[in-house]
């Protein structure tokens, strides 16, 4: 079985933020809902120890838990798989290239890259953390989105393709654009989904949903997204 074959399925992601205080139960909650998997990452924040914490409370569970790598310094063995976003509408090389380069150079020796996935990111939400760190041009036509979004698959040929919104809810439109110019990538969405109407509609724009914040505020809402999506 391949990387693609293994994310393929997925659905439903719930994304959490190791730097975010989870409690046991809503964790359990979490874990239990039905979910594809768990993708822990966070834009900020992110240490070696706040991620071997949540992992670890995360394995008490039988569903996938992958990591989504930002720093360098809190990549934790134990993963199922290690996603690596490559951001593609910025002129930052740091955020395409560099760091990417240096953690190779770093740690490629020991790389499991048979677990490694690449997801070429459309930064689109220009508040969001994610945005202002990566100094990602937001301020983009549906056409340029679309062709991101080619690059990605036709010519670098990611297996993952992913719209982050982080923090806002995005143009269901510019997403099905998207979906319609790539051929083989996955299409990720994720960003401001708070109700289960929302969910519903990412899931019919994209092939994989990722709901984030909502989790810690207000769980009743984020658990209602799993049915949304998954039916
Ligand atoms: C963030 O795409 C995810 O990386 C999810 O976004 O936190 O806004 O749900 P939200």
């Amino acid at each position: 079985m391949t990387l693609k074959d293994l994310i393929k399925p997925w659905r439903h992601v719930f994304k959490l933020d190791p730097e975010k205080e989870i409690h046991d139960e809503t964790l359990d909650r979490v874990c239990m809902s039905g979910t594809d998997a768990i993708m822990v990452g966070g834009s900020t924040g992110v240490t070696y120890e706040n991620t071997v914490d949540l992992l670890s409370r995360v394995r008490r569970y039988e569903l996938p838990c992958v990591q989504e790598v930002s720093d360098l310094e809190a990549v934790v063995p134990g993963f199922d798989l290690y996603m690596v976003p490559v951001v593609l509408n910025t002129s930052d090389t740091t955020w395409i290239l560099d760091r990417h380069r240096e953690g190779i150079e770093r740690y490629g020796y020991m790389i499991p890259w048979d677990l490694v996935v690449a997801e070429g990111y459309i930064v689109l939400n220009p508040e969001a953390t994610v945005a202002k760190l990566t100094k990602a041009e937001c301020s983009l036509s549906e056409e340029a989105v679309a062709a991101y979004a080619q690059i990605a698959d036709k010519l670098m040929y990611l297996p993952v393709v992913y719209l982050e919104y982080s923090g806002v809810f995005g143009d269901m439109e510019t997403v099905k654009r998207v979906r319609r110019s790539i051929e083989d990538a996955q299409l990720f969405y994720g960003g401001g989904i708070t109700t289960a109407e929302q969910a519903a509609q990412a899931a019919s724009a994209a092939d994989t949903v990722i709901v984030g914040n909502i989790v810690y505020d207000n769980l009743d809402h984020a658990l209602a997204t799993v049915k949304a999506v998954k039916g």
